[in-house]
Formats: structure tokens, C-alpha cells, sequence
């Protein structure tokens, strides 16, 4: 296959859209499509619909340039790449909807010779579903399952690992797994992403990089599950998780993350889940530290019930909502789900600080009242640490008397 001068990209969200700029800053043609007219319509006048630093300076440029060109229906071009949300159903069975959506868009503009690329955290397999889903709406052309390494469209899974707030500079720096149905997908995806990768890009089957992309968030949520867990043990024994862990983190073997309010973020919550319905009786510690991540903000929301125990309506101040520290990102975050429950729970009048928005989400605006860090500490009796912002260390918090504090986050000591 010659070189790729032109790129559909399906899926203009967080992933899809900075990964079409980068390519498209590398004078690549690049077709944006999205379902969204309002996204499409924003792209088009070089701005954009998502918060992520100087994505919005590079959009500008390569739209003004025409490089760029966003639209609701795929263009034909030589390479498809597929990038749209596969959430979890029911009882955390992972959903396709979207990707076979984005499977019957392409179909009726795919052409021999073309490649496709899927980028979505999918389970194990659902690059040869969308093949199938392929081949199905095309059967003039052949596709790898049927005919190999001679397919006239190849296809492979290279999954994204970039980390929101740093998605520019991760695009380009990380290494990236390219897993190909074939070896030939393997090889023509490698020099597309070799034309913006500056890290290297591994070679396997497809296969392996949808589990690669699945096991490195797993193996996070189970490394969090741990401090978590730990966190429990200490506040029963009367011992600081931080310092505990400070400690331990000595040794040169140990490196234990850190305890929080839970896992938050649209990825490491999730993902896991694929592994478990894939493989139910073997991932069984994959499923548990889910399930004690999952049961942390309950926890929090208890000790705060055990602090108000004995006041009258106090007031109760979270600080952060946001789901990590020093973003804006309130959304899947295990800080908008305690806030939530203390305010449903009528333990008290519940404030919230969240320096990095202007307004409370939607699911917040009910018995929740958005006020500055400084009013909040001034009328607290319960003051709930739930996110490490910046704003919040800085506070002297041993000056602060008389306020019962939980620190979810190892803030204060
Ligand atoms: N957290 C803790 N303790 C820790 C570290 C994190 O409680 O020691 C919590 C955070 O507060 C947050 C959640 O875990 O609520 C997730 O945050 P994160 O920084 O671990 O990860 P994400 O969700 O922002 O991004 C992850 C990254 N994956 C890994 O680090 C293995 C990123 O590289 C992936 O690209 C991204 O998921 C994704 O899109 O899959």
C-alpha cells in the first residue's frame, strides 16, 4: 500500500479529536466525522466542543490550513479510524452499539486497499466482530478473516493510552501498541502512526493489543484497590495509611499508588469490567478490587455520617468534585457521588468547592450549594477532602480548629 495521504476519522471525543489534529498537523488530509451536528459545526469554525490544553490553538490552525474537515457522514479515504465510546450495559457487559454504528457508516465509502483501525477499549475480539460487521455490508470485498493477508481491506486495534490533561504531548511521546489481524495491518498501521508517534510502535496481533489495553487499566484499578483496601485495614487499627505507605514505598521493590474517595475517569472504572465478562471464573481479582474501589465512596459517605452524629443540621463542606486532581473533569467522578448522597442523605446543608468550575453539574444543582474554598472553611463543621487540587494543600490546615476533617486524600498530614 502506498503512504496514507488521507484519514477518516470516526469519532470526534476526546480521543478521536486530538488524535485527527495531530495527524492532520502532519499535512495528512483528515476527514472528521461525528453524529453530533454541533460538534461538527464547532470544528468546522476551528474550535472546540472538549477541555483539553492547546488542543484549541492546533484545531484553529489545521482547519484553517484545510487539513481538517469535520462532517456527519464518512468521506471515502485510505484509512478509517474509529474512535467512538464503548460503554458497559446491564450487569457490566461492554456495549458495541457504537462501534457498529461506526462499522455500517464506513461500509457503503470503504474501497480496496483501504485500512481500517479501530481505537476504542474494546473487549477481546471486537476487531474480528467489526470485520464481520464489515464484510457482511461489503461482500465484494474481502476483508482478513476471510481471505488473510491478501484481504483487499486490512484491519487492526491500536488502542489509545493518553492521559486527559496531557493528551497533546502523550499522542506523540507514548509508545503504541499496533495489533493487526494480519501481519500486512500490522505494517501499514505502524507507518500511519509513525508518521505523528515519536515513541515507539510494538508490533502484535490484534487480539493481544485489545487485551494490553485493557490489562494496563486493570492493572491500576487493582494497584488502587490495594491502597484502598489498606486504607480500610488502618482506620480499623488506628494506624495513617500515608504515612504507612510512605514508609513501605521505601523499600526498592514496593510502590504502593495512593488511597482516595474511589476510582473516577471513564476508563479505569470500566475497562476491567471487559476482562471479567470475558473471563468470569479466572478474573477474580480483577473483579474484587472493582468491587472494593466501587465500595469506597460509600465508606467516605459513612464516616461522614459517623462525624455528624450528634449535631444539629451541620454544615458539611466537600472540597472537589472533580475526578482527579487540578482538572476540570467532574464527569464518572467518585467526589459528585458522595456530594450527592450527603445531600440525599439529609445529614446536614452540604457545600462544595470545586475551584475549577463555574457551576454545579446537573446532578448537583439540588440541595448543593457551589461556594469559594474560603466561605466554605469559614462555615464548616464537617469538612470532607475529596480531590488533591493544588488550591487545597495550600491551605494551613493545622491553623483550623474545631472541625471534624476527613481527608480522603492525605492532604492534611
Ligand atoms: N487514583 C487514586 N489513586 C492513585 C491514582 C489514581 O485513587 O494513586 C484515582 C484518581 O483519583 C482517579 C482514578 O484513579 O479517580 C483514575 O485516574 P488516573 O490518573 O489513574 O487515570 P485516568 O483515568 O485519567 O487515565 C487512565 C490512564 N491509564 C493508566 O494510567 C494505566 C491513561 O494512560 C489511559 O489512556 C486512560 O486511563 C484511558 O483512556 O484508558
Amino acid at each position: 500500500m502506498a503512504n496514507i495521504r488521507s484519514v477518516s476519522m470516526i469519532g470526534l471525543g476526546y480521543i478521536g479529536l486530538p488524535t485527527a489534529t495531530v495527524i492532520a498537523s502532519k499535512g495528512i488530509k483528515v476527514f472528521g466525522v461525528d453524529v453530533r451536528q454541533h460538534v461538527v459545526d464547532t470544528i468546522n469554525r476551528g474550535q472546540i466542543h472538549i477541555i483539553e490544553p492547546d488542543l484549541d490553538q492546533l484545531v484553529h490552525r489545521v482547519v484553517n490550513d484545510g487539513y481538517l474537515v469535520a462532517s456527519t457522514t464518512p468521506q471515502p479515504a485510505d484509512a478509517f479510524m474509529i474512535a467512538v465510546p464503548t460503554p458497559f450495559k446491564g450487569d457490566h457487559e461492554p456495549d458495541l452499539v457504537y462501534v457498529e454504528a461506526a462499522a455500517k457508516s464506513i461500509a457503503p465509502v470503504l474501497t480496496a486497499g483501504n485500512l481500517v483501525i479501530l481505537e476504542s477499549t474494546s473487549p477481546v475480539g471486537t476487531t474480528e466482530k467489526l470485520a464481520g460487521w464489515l464484510a457482511e455490508a461489503r461482500p465484494d470485498l474481502t476483508f482478513p478473516h476471510q481471505a488473510g493477508e491478501d484481504a483487499q481491506v486490512q484491519l487492526a486495534y491500536c488502542p489509545e493510552r493518553v492521559l486527559p490533561g496531557h493528551i497533546l504531548r502523550e499522542l506523540v511521546a507514548n509508545d503504541r501498541i499496533v495489533g493487526g489481524m494480519t501481519a500486512r495491518a500490522a505494517e501499514q498501521a505502524a507507518r500511519l502512526y509513525r508518521t505523528f508517534v515519536e515513541g515507539e510502535c510494538l508490533k502484535t496481533d490484534a487480539r493481544t493489543a485489545e487485551m494490553a489495553k485493557l490489562t494496563e487499566n486493570a492493572f491500576r484499578d487493582v494497584n488502587i484497590a490495594f491502597a484502598n483496601e489498606l486504607s480500610l485495614i488502618c482506620d480499623r487499627l488506628k494506624i495513617n495509611v500515608w504515612e504507612l505507605i510512605r514508609l513501605a514505598n521505601h523499600h526498592p521493590r514496593v510502590n504502593i499508588l495512593q488511597p482516595g474517595p474511589g476510582v473516577g475517569g471513564h476508563c479505569i472504572a470500566v475497562d476491567p469490567w471487559f476482562i471479567v465478562d470475558s473471563a468470569p471464573d479466572e478474573a477474580r481479582i480483577i473483579r474484587t478490587a472493582r468491587e472494593v474501589n466501587d465500595g469506597k465512596p460509600g465508606y467516605v459517605v459513612d464516616k461522614v455520617r459517623g462525624a455528624a452524629r450528634g449535631k444539629t443540621n451541620p454544615v458539611i463542606a466537600c472540597l472537589g468534585l472533580a475526578f482527579k486532581a487540578n482538572i476540570d473533569d467532574l464527569r464518572e467522578s467518585p467526589s459528585v457521588e458522595i456530594t450527592r448522597r450527603l445531600a440525599d442523605g439529609k445529614i446536614g446543608i452540604v457545600l462544595a468547592v470545586e475551584p475549577h468550575v463555574s457551576e454545579l453539574p446537573e446532578e448537583l444543582r439540588d440541595g448543593v450549594e457551589l461556594v469559594a474554598l474560603e466561605a466554605a472553611l469559614e462555615q464548616a463543621d464537617i469538612v470532607v477532602l475529596l480531590v488533591d487540587h493544588e488550591q487545597f494543600k495550600r491551605v494551613s490546615w493545622s491553623s483550623i480548629k474545631g472541625k471534624a476533617i476527613i481527608d480522603t486524600r492525605g492532604i492534611v498530614n
